[in-house]
């Protein structure tokens, strides 16, 4: 793709341009973080191009759009990932080159837009990148946090979260849309009018407190297609003229109020992964901006249309998990009272335009709102929803006639609470897990109930990610020997290429090649724990990483405990033959996660005591990187071996990061859990490390009461020493009570938990022997290469790409778009 604005020589007049114009500045007096920003508003100028001559060409086609409504979008850095998307990284990069400026230094300068937690986040950034590399119309909605993802420091051990100023020193991508405004209204009371010459009734809300919610465009650019969707993520502020006339009026409070309120719909992103915390303030920000999206989405469509029966036509809500299913009611809301329609109408429309993604089956994630806070802050939302529930109880009784137990089960509005989640399956027209077991599962057990009252409306979304970000930006040069391998470089649109590697696998000479560029990832790594950690680890070691959040489920505990094993044997039978291994942990706790941070902890105190043991010969180290966030990521998976997935079975709904190490040629060691499953389906199973307990025997435990860790620890001398020593002092200079709470977790029931809730001991065994196997495969050089090898080359089925082509398929039907450039 040629575009001129990337002429060296043009690029590199506009960058000299905006140092001047922006600090008055030459390029060498210039900061690293000034020429980031100018570097960025050069790019930015050659987007804005393709976004403007994008929604030409939407406005021409009127194609189907969807909004992507979510509550985190953890984009990571832009400026790269837009290069590589316009297809002009590499000449960006001479033309900076040549002016003495080094692209991947100004790359560092960026902040993380770290909108987002974890999975479900970065999900849905790999989405709107595949979106629009595929030419579809669609837009992400979500909030413009003041603070995204908090930044994670290691004191002592401990982690420390710090704010994360990601806008302080401004985003060059983001456009404020100031016209787009949309006010949203919370609280007050419903009055009831009846309009005696229409016969109809009218719901005016009172008293309300309300804000302005400001959209911030960000621009999505497509692969070398000229496409550029946008995020739109919404800023609040009060809303001026109301404050004055209150102040007037002596309403001084009220106008304090609303500047507050605004301030702290967006102040920060809540922390928790898969947690639900029933927060008034978490409540106000789903709202706010699911009102606000869905007010502007209405309102563009009337733009060009007239009839709103045909909005499903032209327009779906998708709704990442349920954190924004307030999308029902809302259009439910907007439809009724400001469109004037019959109830049975506005649903049909309503049940036809939404649709819902779950990301979990754990219950503690389950969103419950109490009612009556719930209808204290959204009281017309609320009534909507007791309609909503009305009529479906009314459907349940039809359906199952004297089944109480079945609308206990199923309503919406139950023991005082509004079930979030059945409100979405009930108002969608769709409803998809994000693995083909996650699925499995709740159409099976969690939402048995709903998938046999509305089968139809049940499918499968397999996860994916995007090979943009975690290829061919994070590894260019895998990413360039992929391309000289394949003599194409179509697998950054055509993910099913990749199996073009494998007969490779037989190439000594191949393999070779692939196993050096893993070992200058390593490197590149290595050079990165040492600056940013101070830790030094050798590249020629095994690299086994485990990096997502930290949850209890996902068992870091488990890894860590089997660390301590290991050293426990390589202390005990110095002359055994041993690989020399890394551990390479990273990972972010919710704040008041009091158990995930005690975890933290103890992997910096194993750290600690391994790493400064010179007995052992630097045959173990164990490296806590701080802060993992997504930029950080891309190295990090470049350069991995061992992929950790060890979840306990069923837990885990599909992982991502699975899918980004396998792209990156690590074998996964895992549980028969989430995406893993269909990973090992595409790469064989003698390609992966799979271990312990099924889903089904995890299931059968949980329903049959537990079991019994003590057993094990009675009977495993191995087991027993590990588990001792976390109240014997050994990591925790002499402490016994630091890791007590851990040790008590592993062998006790306590407050209604059961002993070993996520079966580390029932899998210990399986896990120690699937890491001998490890061990063992890695040390045949060439048969180990292989098998990383076959992992790059059978990943295609896990491009995001993928995923959202069965979206459109099954669910969206968007149509295709084709962007012709402005120059
Ligand atoms: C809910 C209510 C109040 C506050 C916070 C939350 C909340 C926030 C984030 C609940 C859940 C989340 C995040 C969930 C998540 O990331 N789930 C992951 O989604 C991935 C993408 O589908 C999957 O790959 C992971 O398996 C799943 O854990």
């Amino acid at each position: 793709m040629y575009n001129p604005r990337f002429d060296k020589k043009t690029f590199k007049k506009e960058v000299k341009n905006n140092v001047k114009s922006l600090y008055r500045k030459t390029v060498e007096e210039a900061t690293p973080q000034q020429l980031f920003q100018a570097v960025s508003f050069a790019v930015k100028e050659a987007i804005i191009d393709d976004w403007i001559a994008t929604q030409n060409q939407y406005k021409k086609d009127d194609p189907k759009i969807v909004y992507y409504m979510s509550m985190e979008f953890l984009m990571g850095r832009a400026l790269g990932n837009n290069l590589i998307n316009m297809t002009a990284y590499k000449e960006v990069q001479e033309a900076l080159d040549e002016m003495g400026i080094d692209l991947n230094a100004i790359e560092d300068e960026e902040p993380d837009a770290a909108l987002g937690n974890g999975g479900l986040g970065r999900l849905a950034a790999c989405f709107l990148d595949s979106l629009a590399s595929l030419g579809y119309a669609a837009y992400g909605c979500g909030i413009r946090y003041k603070y995204g993802m908090f930044k994670q420091k290691i004191e002592d051990g401990y982690q420390v979260e710090t704010p994360d100023n990601w806008l302080k020193d401004g985003n060059p991508f983001e456009l404020r849309r100031e016209e787009y405004a949309k006010e949203v209204r919370f609280g007050g009371n419903i009055r009831v009018e009846y309009d005696v010459t229409t016969g109809k009734t009218h719901f005016v809300q009172e008293n309300y407190e309300s804000v302005m919610a400001i959209p911030y465009d960000m621009p999505i650019v497509g692969y070398g297609n000229h496409v550029v969707n946008t995020l739109r993520i919404w800023d609040a502020k009060a809303i001026v003229d109301f404050q004055l006339e209150s102040f007037d009026r002596g309403d001084y409070h009220k106008a304090v109020e609303q500047e507050n309120l605004a301030k702290t719909i967006v102040e920060v992103l809540y922390p928790n992964d898969n947690h639900y915390a029933g927060k008034e303030l978490r409540l106000k920000q789903q709202y706010f901006f699911v009102s606000a999206s869905i007010q502007a989405a209405v309102a563009k469509y009337k733009k060009t249309h007239s009839d709103l029966h045909k909005l499903p036509e032209k327009v779906t809500f998708q709704m990442n998990d349920t954190h924004p299913t307030v999308a029902v009611a809302e259009l439910m809301r907007i439809l009724l009272d400001e469109e004037n329609m019959e109830w049975d109408e506005a649903w049909e429309i309503t049940t036809k335009t939404c649709a819902y993604t779950n990301h979990t089956i754990m219950s503690e994630a389950l969103e419950k709102w109490p009612i009556d806070l719930f209808s204290r802050l959204l009281p017309r939302v609320y009534q909507i929803i007791q309609e909503i529930d009305r009529r479906f109880v009314i459907k349940i009784r039809e359906m199952y006639p004297g089944n109480e137990e079945k609308v206990r089960k199923m309503a919406i509005l139950y023991n005082n609470q509004v079930r979030m989640a059945h409100l979405a399956i009930v108002g969608g027209f769709s409803v998809n897990g994000v693995a083909r077991l996650h699925t499995e599962i709740l159409k099976q057990q969690e939402l048995r109930d709903f998938y046999e009252m509305m089968p139809s409306k049940f499918n499968n979304k397999t996860n994916g990610i995007t090979q943009r970000r975690f290829l061919k930006h994070g590894n260019p040069l895998l990413a360039d020997w992929v391309t000289e391998k394949l003599g194409t470089e179509d697998w950054v649109t055509n993910l099913s290429l990749m199996e073009g590697l494998k007969p490779l696998a037989e190439d000594t000479k191949a393999l070779a090649e692939f196993m050096d560029i893993k070992y200058k990832n390593k490197e590149r790594l290595a050079k990165y724990i040492l600056e940013h950690n101070g830790v030094s680890v050798d590249p020629r070691s095994i690299f086994d990483v485990q990096v997502k959040r930290l949850h209890e489920y996902k068992r870091q505990l488990l890894n860590i405990l089997h660390v301590m094993y290991l050293y426990n044997q390589i202390k005990e039978h110095p002359e055994m033959s041993f690989y020399p291994r890394t551990f390479i942990f990273g990972a972010k706790a919710s704040a008041g996660y009091i158990r995930a941070k005690e975890i933290i902890k103890l992997i910096n105190s194993v750290a600690d005591v391994v790493n400064n043991d010179r007995s052992i010969n630097g045959k173990l180290k164990v490296v806590f990187i701080e802060d993992y966030r997504v930029s950080n990521a891309e190295i990090i998976f470049a350069a991995a071996d061992v992929s950790e997935q060890i979840s306990t079975a069923s837990k885990e709904a599909s992982g991502t990061g699975n899918m980004k190490f396998m792209l990156n040629g690590a074998p996964t060691l895992g549980t028969m859990d989430g995406a893993n499953v269909e990973i090992v389906e595409e790469v064989g199973i003698e390609n992966a490390f799979i271990f312990g307990l099924s889903s089904d025997e995890v299931i059968n435990y949980e329903n049959n009461g537990g079991y019994n860790p003590v057993e094990i620890y009675n009977n495993d001398p191995d087991i027993h020493r590990v588990v001792d020593q976390l109240i014997d002092g050994t990591y925790s200079n002499g402490d016994t009570e630091m890791y007590r709470d851990l040790y008590n977790s592993l062998l006790k029931a306590q407050g209604g938990a059961r002993a070993d809730m996520y079966f580390i001991l029932k899998d210990f065994r399986a896990y120690a022997d699937a890491q001998k196997r490890v061990e063992e495969a890695y040390k045949d050089t060439e048969g180990w290469a292989k098998k990383a090898l076959l992992n790059t080359a059978c990943c295609g089925k896990f491009t995001s790409d993928r995923t959202i082509q069965e979206y459109v398929d099954d669910i969206w039907h968007l149509d295709k778009v084709k962007v012709e450039p402005i120059i």
